[in-house]
């Protein structure tokens, strides 16, 4: 049978099941723009390919399929060696406070002005299509077109480094990522290959212990610090020079998950801090930072009982204070991910003039690394064309051609010294960037490692002893974790002795979870010193008490009160907090009569979304919720995550009832409402002891 074909109007040979909602893919009329291709040739028909006759074969000199095709078929670029999975966001940064005394740098001298930044966030370890909620470092950089040029503050959520020396960054990365072999663990350091290698490192041993922390797996992207992490040089009119290091502090607080919800989180919404940042920024609850910097002299320096050069170690915020100067507000989410944050290239030797390096090794090695691995990433020299990348103030050079060239350069002349065109730009001494002039001892080259880097545990037993109770349990409990799931005993020994010199209690607890005899302790390389605390490296200590950023679930069914409902979101609301209903149907009459959409089902939106639950059903609903197992995970849940819940009297008698929750002062009935928001801006701590068996 021969198909019947309409050669003049293709919307008539459209399937009938394609198109939106039934509209026709075709243009009907001149509203909205045409589909072209790329050299802007109107397209006809978007559905079929050009065919001999209806039933095939397709033909090669089908242009519109061909460039289609070959254009999807590259859609793809190399994705980052590391920091693979991220997001990111626009905003500004304002100075409050002049640094004019330190720096000749406008961005940190002019006050009140508003500059565009561009954030991304990431996890390290996992590939880009990696959940969001590993025990891994984030990465926090932070792109600011200066009207000097772009500053790359690119940094993480901890304040020191794995490693000291650039030259083992390619150890450390090929140790934590997923094994050779056999291509996993994916997004996990708990494996053989990365304790293999930190045990035989020690001086992973500091970030290892934050790595093992509350901060390892934040709540919200909007509740970590962002660190800087080296010392960098300010340098002012007078060509001096302040050692200086970069912090970003969050108006919500350091807020964490428990490694429990980060789990269970992972499979019930990968992409859970992603939307956080994206939610927040369209409600506009636009996430916030104070910048912050700790200056010091060369001669402070050399007081501190570590050396400022080495990334493993901080400034503990008691020793030198975290001088407030300004803020970073995010406020726009990107309008394509691909082209914005996926294409966005950070280099820390991007700085404006008034700012330096400093000799710390792992940051000279960075400079390298960071322009390399974009020419691979982005395809070539040019990728600073691309419009995240572009500094928003004047530029102008000689460079030329290359993969994507998009300028149009004029002009006889590309070199300098040159004398045929005498407009052209030329180097400036007075505003351009100069290198701090600073005098150095007469090295002797070599492959070295300065003694004053020897000393790996001080700081790590800080942190230790710095932490309250439930953070220390918390850690020790993460070295269960990861260490029990190393197959080679010897690591695990090994890494047991390096326990020992942090703190010998963290070591006894890690040994008894894993059932271990304690091993000897490693041989330090330097001594040990008992450092004062640092309650600024805590987490929990550093969490307000507020609904700002967190949010409330209302379990809601058939029949639910709407009154009630209303009371409960209206009163999160005014606490600053935000609500999602969750029901056991997406469309659900309420007890008026009325229909509300829910925004998630019940099986879809565990309460590890959420920072508080609450729930108001009807007996029958109640009854029926009994037996579905979402359910009952959701009060548990709750409960075992140290959770406020606010309880109906029909979701007592048939679920909390039948459950190992208890009635402490954090679950309360609906009518408490007061009691459950002050309860709701916190979790009960004291409650884990109880519900989990912590190391
Ligand atoms: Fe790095 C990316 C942070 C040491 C080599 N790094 C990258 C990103 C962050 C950091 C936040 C992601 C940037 C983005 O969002 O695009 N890296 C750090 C910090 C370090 C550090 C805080 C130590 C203080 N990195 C480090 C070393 C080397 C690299 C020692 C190599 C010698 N890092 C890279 C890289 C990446 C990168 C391979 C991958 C993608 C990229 O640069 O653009 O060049």
């Amino acid at each position: 049978m021969k198909d019947k074909i309409n050669h003049n109007d293709p919307a008539k040979n459209m399937c009938p099941h394609t198109g939106n909602g039934g509209e026709p893919q075709y243009q009907a009329d001149d509203s909205v723009p045409n589909l072209t291709t790329q050299q802007g040739v109107v397209i006809s028909d978007n559905q079929n390919s050009l065919k001999a006759g209806p039933r095939g074969p397709a033909l090669l000199e089908d242009f519109v399929l061909r460039e289609k095709i070959t254009h999807f078929d590259h859609e793809r670029i190399p994705e980052r060696i590391v920091h693979a999975r991220g997001t990111g966001a626009h905003g500004y940064f304002e100075l409050t406070e002049s640094l004019e005394k330190y720096t000749t740098a406008k961005i940190l001298t002019e006050t009140g002005k508003q500059t565009p930044l561009f954030t991304r966030f990431s996890t390290v370890a996992g590939n880009k299509g990696s959940k969001d909620t590993p025990r891994d470092v984030r990465g926090f950089a932070v792109k600011i077109y200066t009207e000097e040029g772009n500053w790359d503050i690119v940094g993480n959520n901890m304040p020191i480094f794995f490693i000291q020396d650039a030259m083992k960054f390619p150890d450390f990365v090929h140790a934590v990522k997923p094994e050779p072999d056999r291509g996993f663990p994916q997004a996990a350091s708990a494996h053989d290959t990365f304790w293999d290698f930190v045990s035989l490192t020690p001086e992973t041993m500091h970030n290892l212990i934050w790595l093992m922390s509350d901060r390892a797996i934040p709540r919200s992207l909007r509740m970590m610090e962002g660190f800087g992490i080296h010392s960098y040089r300010l340098i002012n009119a007078e060509g001096k020079s302040t050692f200086v290091r970069f912090h970003w502090k969050p108006k919500l607080g350091v807020q964490s998950l428990t490694w429990d919800e980060a789990v269970k989180i992972s499979g019930a919404d990968p992409d859970y801090n992603r939307r956080d940042l994206f939610e927040s920024i369209q409600a506009g609850d636009y996430p916030e930072w104070e910048f912050g910097v700790q200056l010091f002299t060369e001669e402070e320096a050399a007081e501190f009982p570590f050396d400022h050069l080495d990334a493993t170690k901080l400034i503990p915020e008691e020793l030198v204070p975290v001088k407030i100067v300004g803020k970073m507000v995010l406020n726009r989410y990107p309008d394509n991910f691909f082209a914005e944050t996926e294409q966005v290239a950070f280099c820390p030797s991007h700085l404006p003039p008034g700012i330096d390096f400093s000799n710390d090794p792992l940051l000279q090695g960075r400079l390298f690394s960071y322009l390399d691995t974009q020419l691979k990433r982005l395809g070539g020299p040019n990728f600073a064309q691309i419009p995240i990348n572009a500094p928003k103030c004047p530029f102008a050079n000689n460079q030329q051609d290359g993969h994507m060239q998009m300028h149009v350069p004029k002009g006889r002349t590309l070199y300098e010294p040159q004398s045929l065109e005498p407009n052209k730009p030329r180097a400036n001494y007075k505003q351009g960037f100069k290198s701090f002039n600073e005098q150095l001892d007469d090295g002797v080259k070599g492959r070295v490692r300065a003694e004053s880097f020897a000393d790996h545990y001080s700081q790590p037993r800080m942190f230790y002893r710095s932490q309250t109770p439930a953070e220390q349990a918390h850690i020790a409990t993460a070295y269960a974790f990861e260490l029990g799931k190393v197959e080679t005993a010897h690591v695990r020994t090994r890494t047991l002795s390096h326990l020992l010199n942090i703190d010998e209690d963290l070591a006894k607890r890690v040994a008894d979870a894993l059932g271990m005899d304690l091993p000897e302790a490693a041989k330090p390389a330097a001594p040990i010193v008992d450092m004062p605390e640092s309650p600024a490296v805590q987490t929990i200590g550093l969490s307000p008490k507020t609904l700002k950023g967190r949010q409330v679930g209302i379990l809601v069914g058939a029949g639910s009160k709407k009154a009630s409902i209303e009371k409960f979101e209206n009163a999160v609301k005014a606490a600053g907090g935000s609500v999602k209903i969750v029901a056991p149907s997406i469309e659900v009459k309420l007890d008026d009569g009325t229909t509300i959409q829910a925004d998630e089902r019940v099986a879809g939106a565990p309460s590890v979304l959420f920072d508080a639950v609450v729930s108001i059903i009807m007996p029958d609903v109640a009854k029926k919720l009994a037996k579905d197992s979402s359910t009952l995970d959701w009060f548990n849940d709750a409960f075992n995550h140290c959770k406020a819940i606010a309880y109906c009297g029909a979701t007592d008698e048939f679920i909390l009832s039948k459950l190992p929750v208890e009635k402490d002062e954090f679950v309360t009935p609906l009518d408490e409402l007061d009691a459950f928001i002050e309860n709701a801006k916190t979790r009960l701590w004291e409650r884990e002891p109880k519900v989990r068996d912590l190391a």
